[in-house]
């Protein structure tokens, strides 16, 4: 008997959005990736976090019309509709980062999954937002997440698409293993996400070459610890001379990158994800039910930040 159960995954990792580019060029962008994606077996494609807009986060903005450029009413609406009618005409779901403005104002960083129908079947807002909400001086450019959106409110949650479990994050998210960890619990067997790394940390001088090991050391030991599939699709290169880290990778539930972008463009990868590799480490190694002791994990929901020795 043939117990292999495969899915075709998708990176769809952006080049650069400068702020004079409109939507629908960017959602044209959106669409040719995708057929690329479908032409090479794709049936579902991950796309960046903010991947309609430039990383406007960067930006200091007091006018709120200004700011409220950047955000999405509603999903879809007509300028991101034919990016859903592409995903039900070539019968592929995807994975979507946007700003949310709620019809009740309140603001929060994104993402989506979308059905082969396009029909949204799973919304997650980001935790983790990095950076400050005051206006720094003698910095290149802003962080401003904790400005302009909420932290989320739906929690770590999984959802089925083809059949498949998927987990979803965003960008900092990645970095912390309880993301991945609330969502393994929950049988999630690809956690998916979109991120926009600068290539330059404001906060301290931290050389850019770790910039991209620690993005990759992040999905790789989380993939294995958790045994399972992770997709990220950077948004990268130079946004109006910001520069931004690519190396968008699949990663499999071995800790191995499977795919990975060489460009810092608009580029595809894809790969037949077998959705068993991760068995042999659920069963054994990481088998929750058998070797977790969460009644020594205690700390890990009690504290927010490091504190004293335990009596
Ligand atoms: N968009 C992000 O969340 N970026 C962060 C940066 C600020 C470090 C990241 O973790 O990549």
């Amino acid at each position: 008997m043939n117990n292999s159960r495969t899915l075709g995954l998708a990176v769809a990792q952006m080049g650069p959005v400068n702020l004079a580019d409109s939507k629908e060029t960017v959602v044209a962008r959106l669409i040719e990736m995708m057929r690329d994606a479908k032409s090479r077996g794709a049936e579902v494609v991950v796309f960046p976090e903010l991947a309609l807009t430039t990383f406007f986060p960067r930006y200091w903005m007091e006018d709120q019309q200004e700011i409220d450029r950047f955000f999405e009413k509603a999903m879809p609406n007509p300028q991101v509709q034919p990016l859903f009618d592409e995903a039900k005409k070539l019968g592929v779901g995807f994975y979507l980062g946007y700003a949310e403005l709620t019809p009740n104002g309140r603001r929060f960083n994104t993402s989506i999954l979308v059905e082969k129908n396009g029909d949204i079947v799973g919304k997650y807002r980001k935790i983790h937002l990095p950076g400050h909400s005051d206006h720094k001086t003698g910095v290149p450019f802003q962080h401003l997440e904790k400005k302009y959106f909420e932290v989320g409110d739906l929690g770590f949650r999984v959802f089925n698409l083809h059949d498949t479990q998927f987990g979803m994050c965003l960008c900092n998210d990645r970095r912390w293993p309880e993301t991945y960890r609330v969502m393994s619990l929950q049988s999630a067997e690809i956690v998916v996400l979109g991120y926009n790394t600068p290539s330059i940390n404001i906060h301290w001088n931290e050389p850019v070459h770790l910039r991209t090991s620690t993005h990759l050391i992040s999905l790789q030991a989380n993939a294995y610890q958790n045994a399972l599939w992770v997709a990220a699709a950077a948004k990268c290169g130079s946004e109006d001379g910001f520069h931004m880290i690519g190396s968008s990778v699949i990663v499999a539930p071995t800790g191995e990158i499977v795919a990975r972008a060489l460009t810092e463009e608009d580029e595809v990868i894809a790969v037949k994800a077998d959705l068993q590799i991760g068995e042999n480490f659920r069963k054994h190694v990481f088998n929750f039910a058998k070797h977790r002791r969460p009644e020594h994990y205690r700390l890990i929901v009690e504290r927010v930040g490091a504190g004293e020795p335990l009596e």
